[in-house]
């Protein structure tokens, strides 16, 4: 008899453990499909693939991420309106081209509006970038984390940039932005608004003589082979938000959510210190292939924030006075504590 009650606590102990076990792991087979624009050896390509690892790690190696880069599934707002369709999981675009949909993701991008990454880091993965992702999903997106772009900077294959007026006639493409195409305008450029995976043959074709970007994707989308001068112009901040299909997403048990949503916080943290490192070996192997690399010098850059002034105004308003104002308020926070987050 005692025997027999021996049994069934054991039994009814295994059971336990079984449901438990089965509650932990609420983890079933998922493929995962994420696009990017750029290069599988670029810093977002490597990040990606590292979030890979994390999600395979967390998940048993049940969920699977695949990358397809270089633009194979798209461009940054094509793969966007797949996450909405659904008939792509997640991709990491930059936030400046969310802007046709959600205005107020606009604000980010003010010409000098981030004096370093550790301020633009505080505001993002403070309440402010918070209230932000909390946008995306009555527009079918999940946004899990912003990654970091950078600090963009002008080439083109006319003409180093000394002065305010070499911008004058130049044809530059920007984002699908209007904040960028204004800004451009505004310095006198010629401004095109093209997804960033035609931007290499509309320079070797001369369809545009210049661009902005970051100096990790000018390496690593090889722009040294169409363009010639590089100017440290730093005169915008961009970040890239990872993010999910909601219709996915809804598909998926709260310990897959969990999963994901960790796995991108630490390929978060992973992707800024990669890209910022690369940004400074991108640099001198720039120099070394030949491209001629100068800083706009500080009297410039006074000029060119005052130009830019009156665009920042006016966008002020276009995107919405008090995301405007919240950001300007959390960014004085910031500073306040040093720039900590
Ligand atoms: C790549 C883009 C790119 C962005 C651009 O898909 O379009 O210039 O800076 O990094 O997201």
């Amino acid at each position: 008899m005692r025997h027999v009650k021996f049994v069934a606590v054991a039994l009814a102990a295994v059971a336990a453990l079984v449901i438990s076990t089965n509650a932990r792991a609420e983890v079933k087979e998922r493929k995962i499909k994420l696009g990017i624009g750029l290069t599988e050896d670029h810093p977002q390509g490597q990040a990606v693939k590292k979030f890979a690892e994390i999600v395979a790690a967390k998940s048993g190696g049940k969920m699977k991420v695949k990358l397809f880069a270089g633009g194979a599934l798209g461009n940054d707002v094509t793969m966007v309106s797949a996450l909405q369709g659904g008939t792509q999981e997640m991709t990491v675009p930059d936030t400046s081209t969310l802007v046709g949909q959600i205005k107020d993701f606009g604000v980010i991008n003010f010409p000098f509006l981030f004096n370093n990454e550790a301020e633009a880091d505080a505001v993002l993965d403070g309440p402010f970038g918070d209230k932000l992702l909390a946008k995306l999903p009555e527009k079918g997106l999940i946004g899990l984390a912003f990654w970091e772009n950078g600090f963009r900077q002008t080439t083109n294959s006319k003409r180093p940039i000394n002065t305010v007026k070499d911008y004058d006639g130049l044809k530059l493409r920007v984002m699908q932005n209007p904040l960028f195409i204004e800004t451009f305008k505004t310095l006198g450029a010629n401004a095109v608004p093209m997804a960033f995976t035609e931007l290499f043959t509309a320079m070797e074709t001369k369809t545009v003589d210049g661009q902005e970007n970051p100096v990790p994707t000018i390496k690593a989308s090889k722009f040294n082979e169409v363009q010639k001068y590089l100017t440290l112009t730093k005169h915008t901040y961009s970040v890239w938000v990872l993010m999910m299909s909601k219709k996915f997403w809804d598909t998926l048990t709260p310990d897959e959510q969990k999963v994901l949503k960790e796995a991108a916080i630490e390929s978060r943290d992973y992707e800024r210190k990669t890209i910022r490192a690369a940004g400074t070996q991108a640099l001198s192997d720039l120099k070394l292939a030949g491209m001629k690399v100068n800083e706009l010098p500080p009297a410039e850059v006074v000029k060119l924030r005052a130009k830019a002034q009156p665009v920042i105004a006016k966008y002020t308003i276009e995107f919405g006075e008090p995301v405007s104002k919240e950001l300007f308020s959390e960014l004085q926070k910031v500073r306040a504590k040093g720039g900590k987050k």
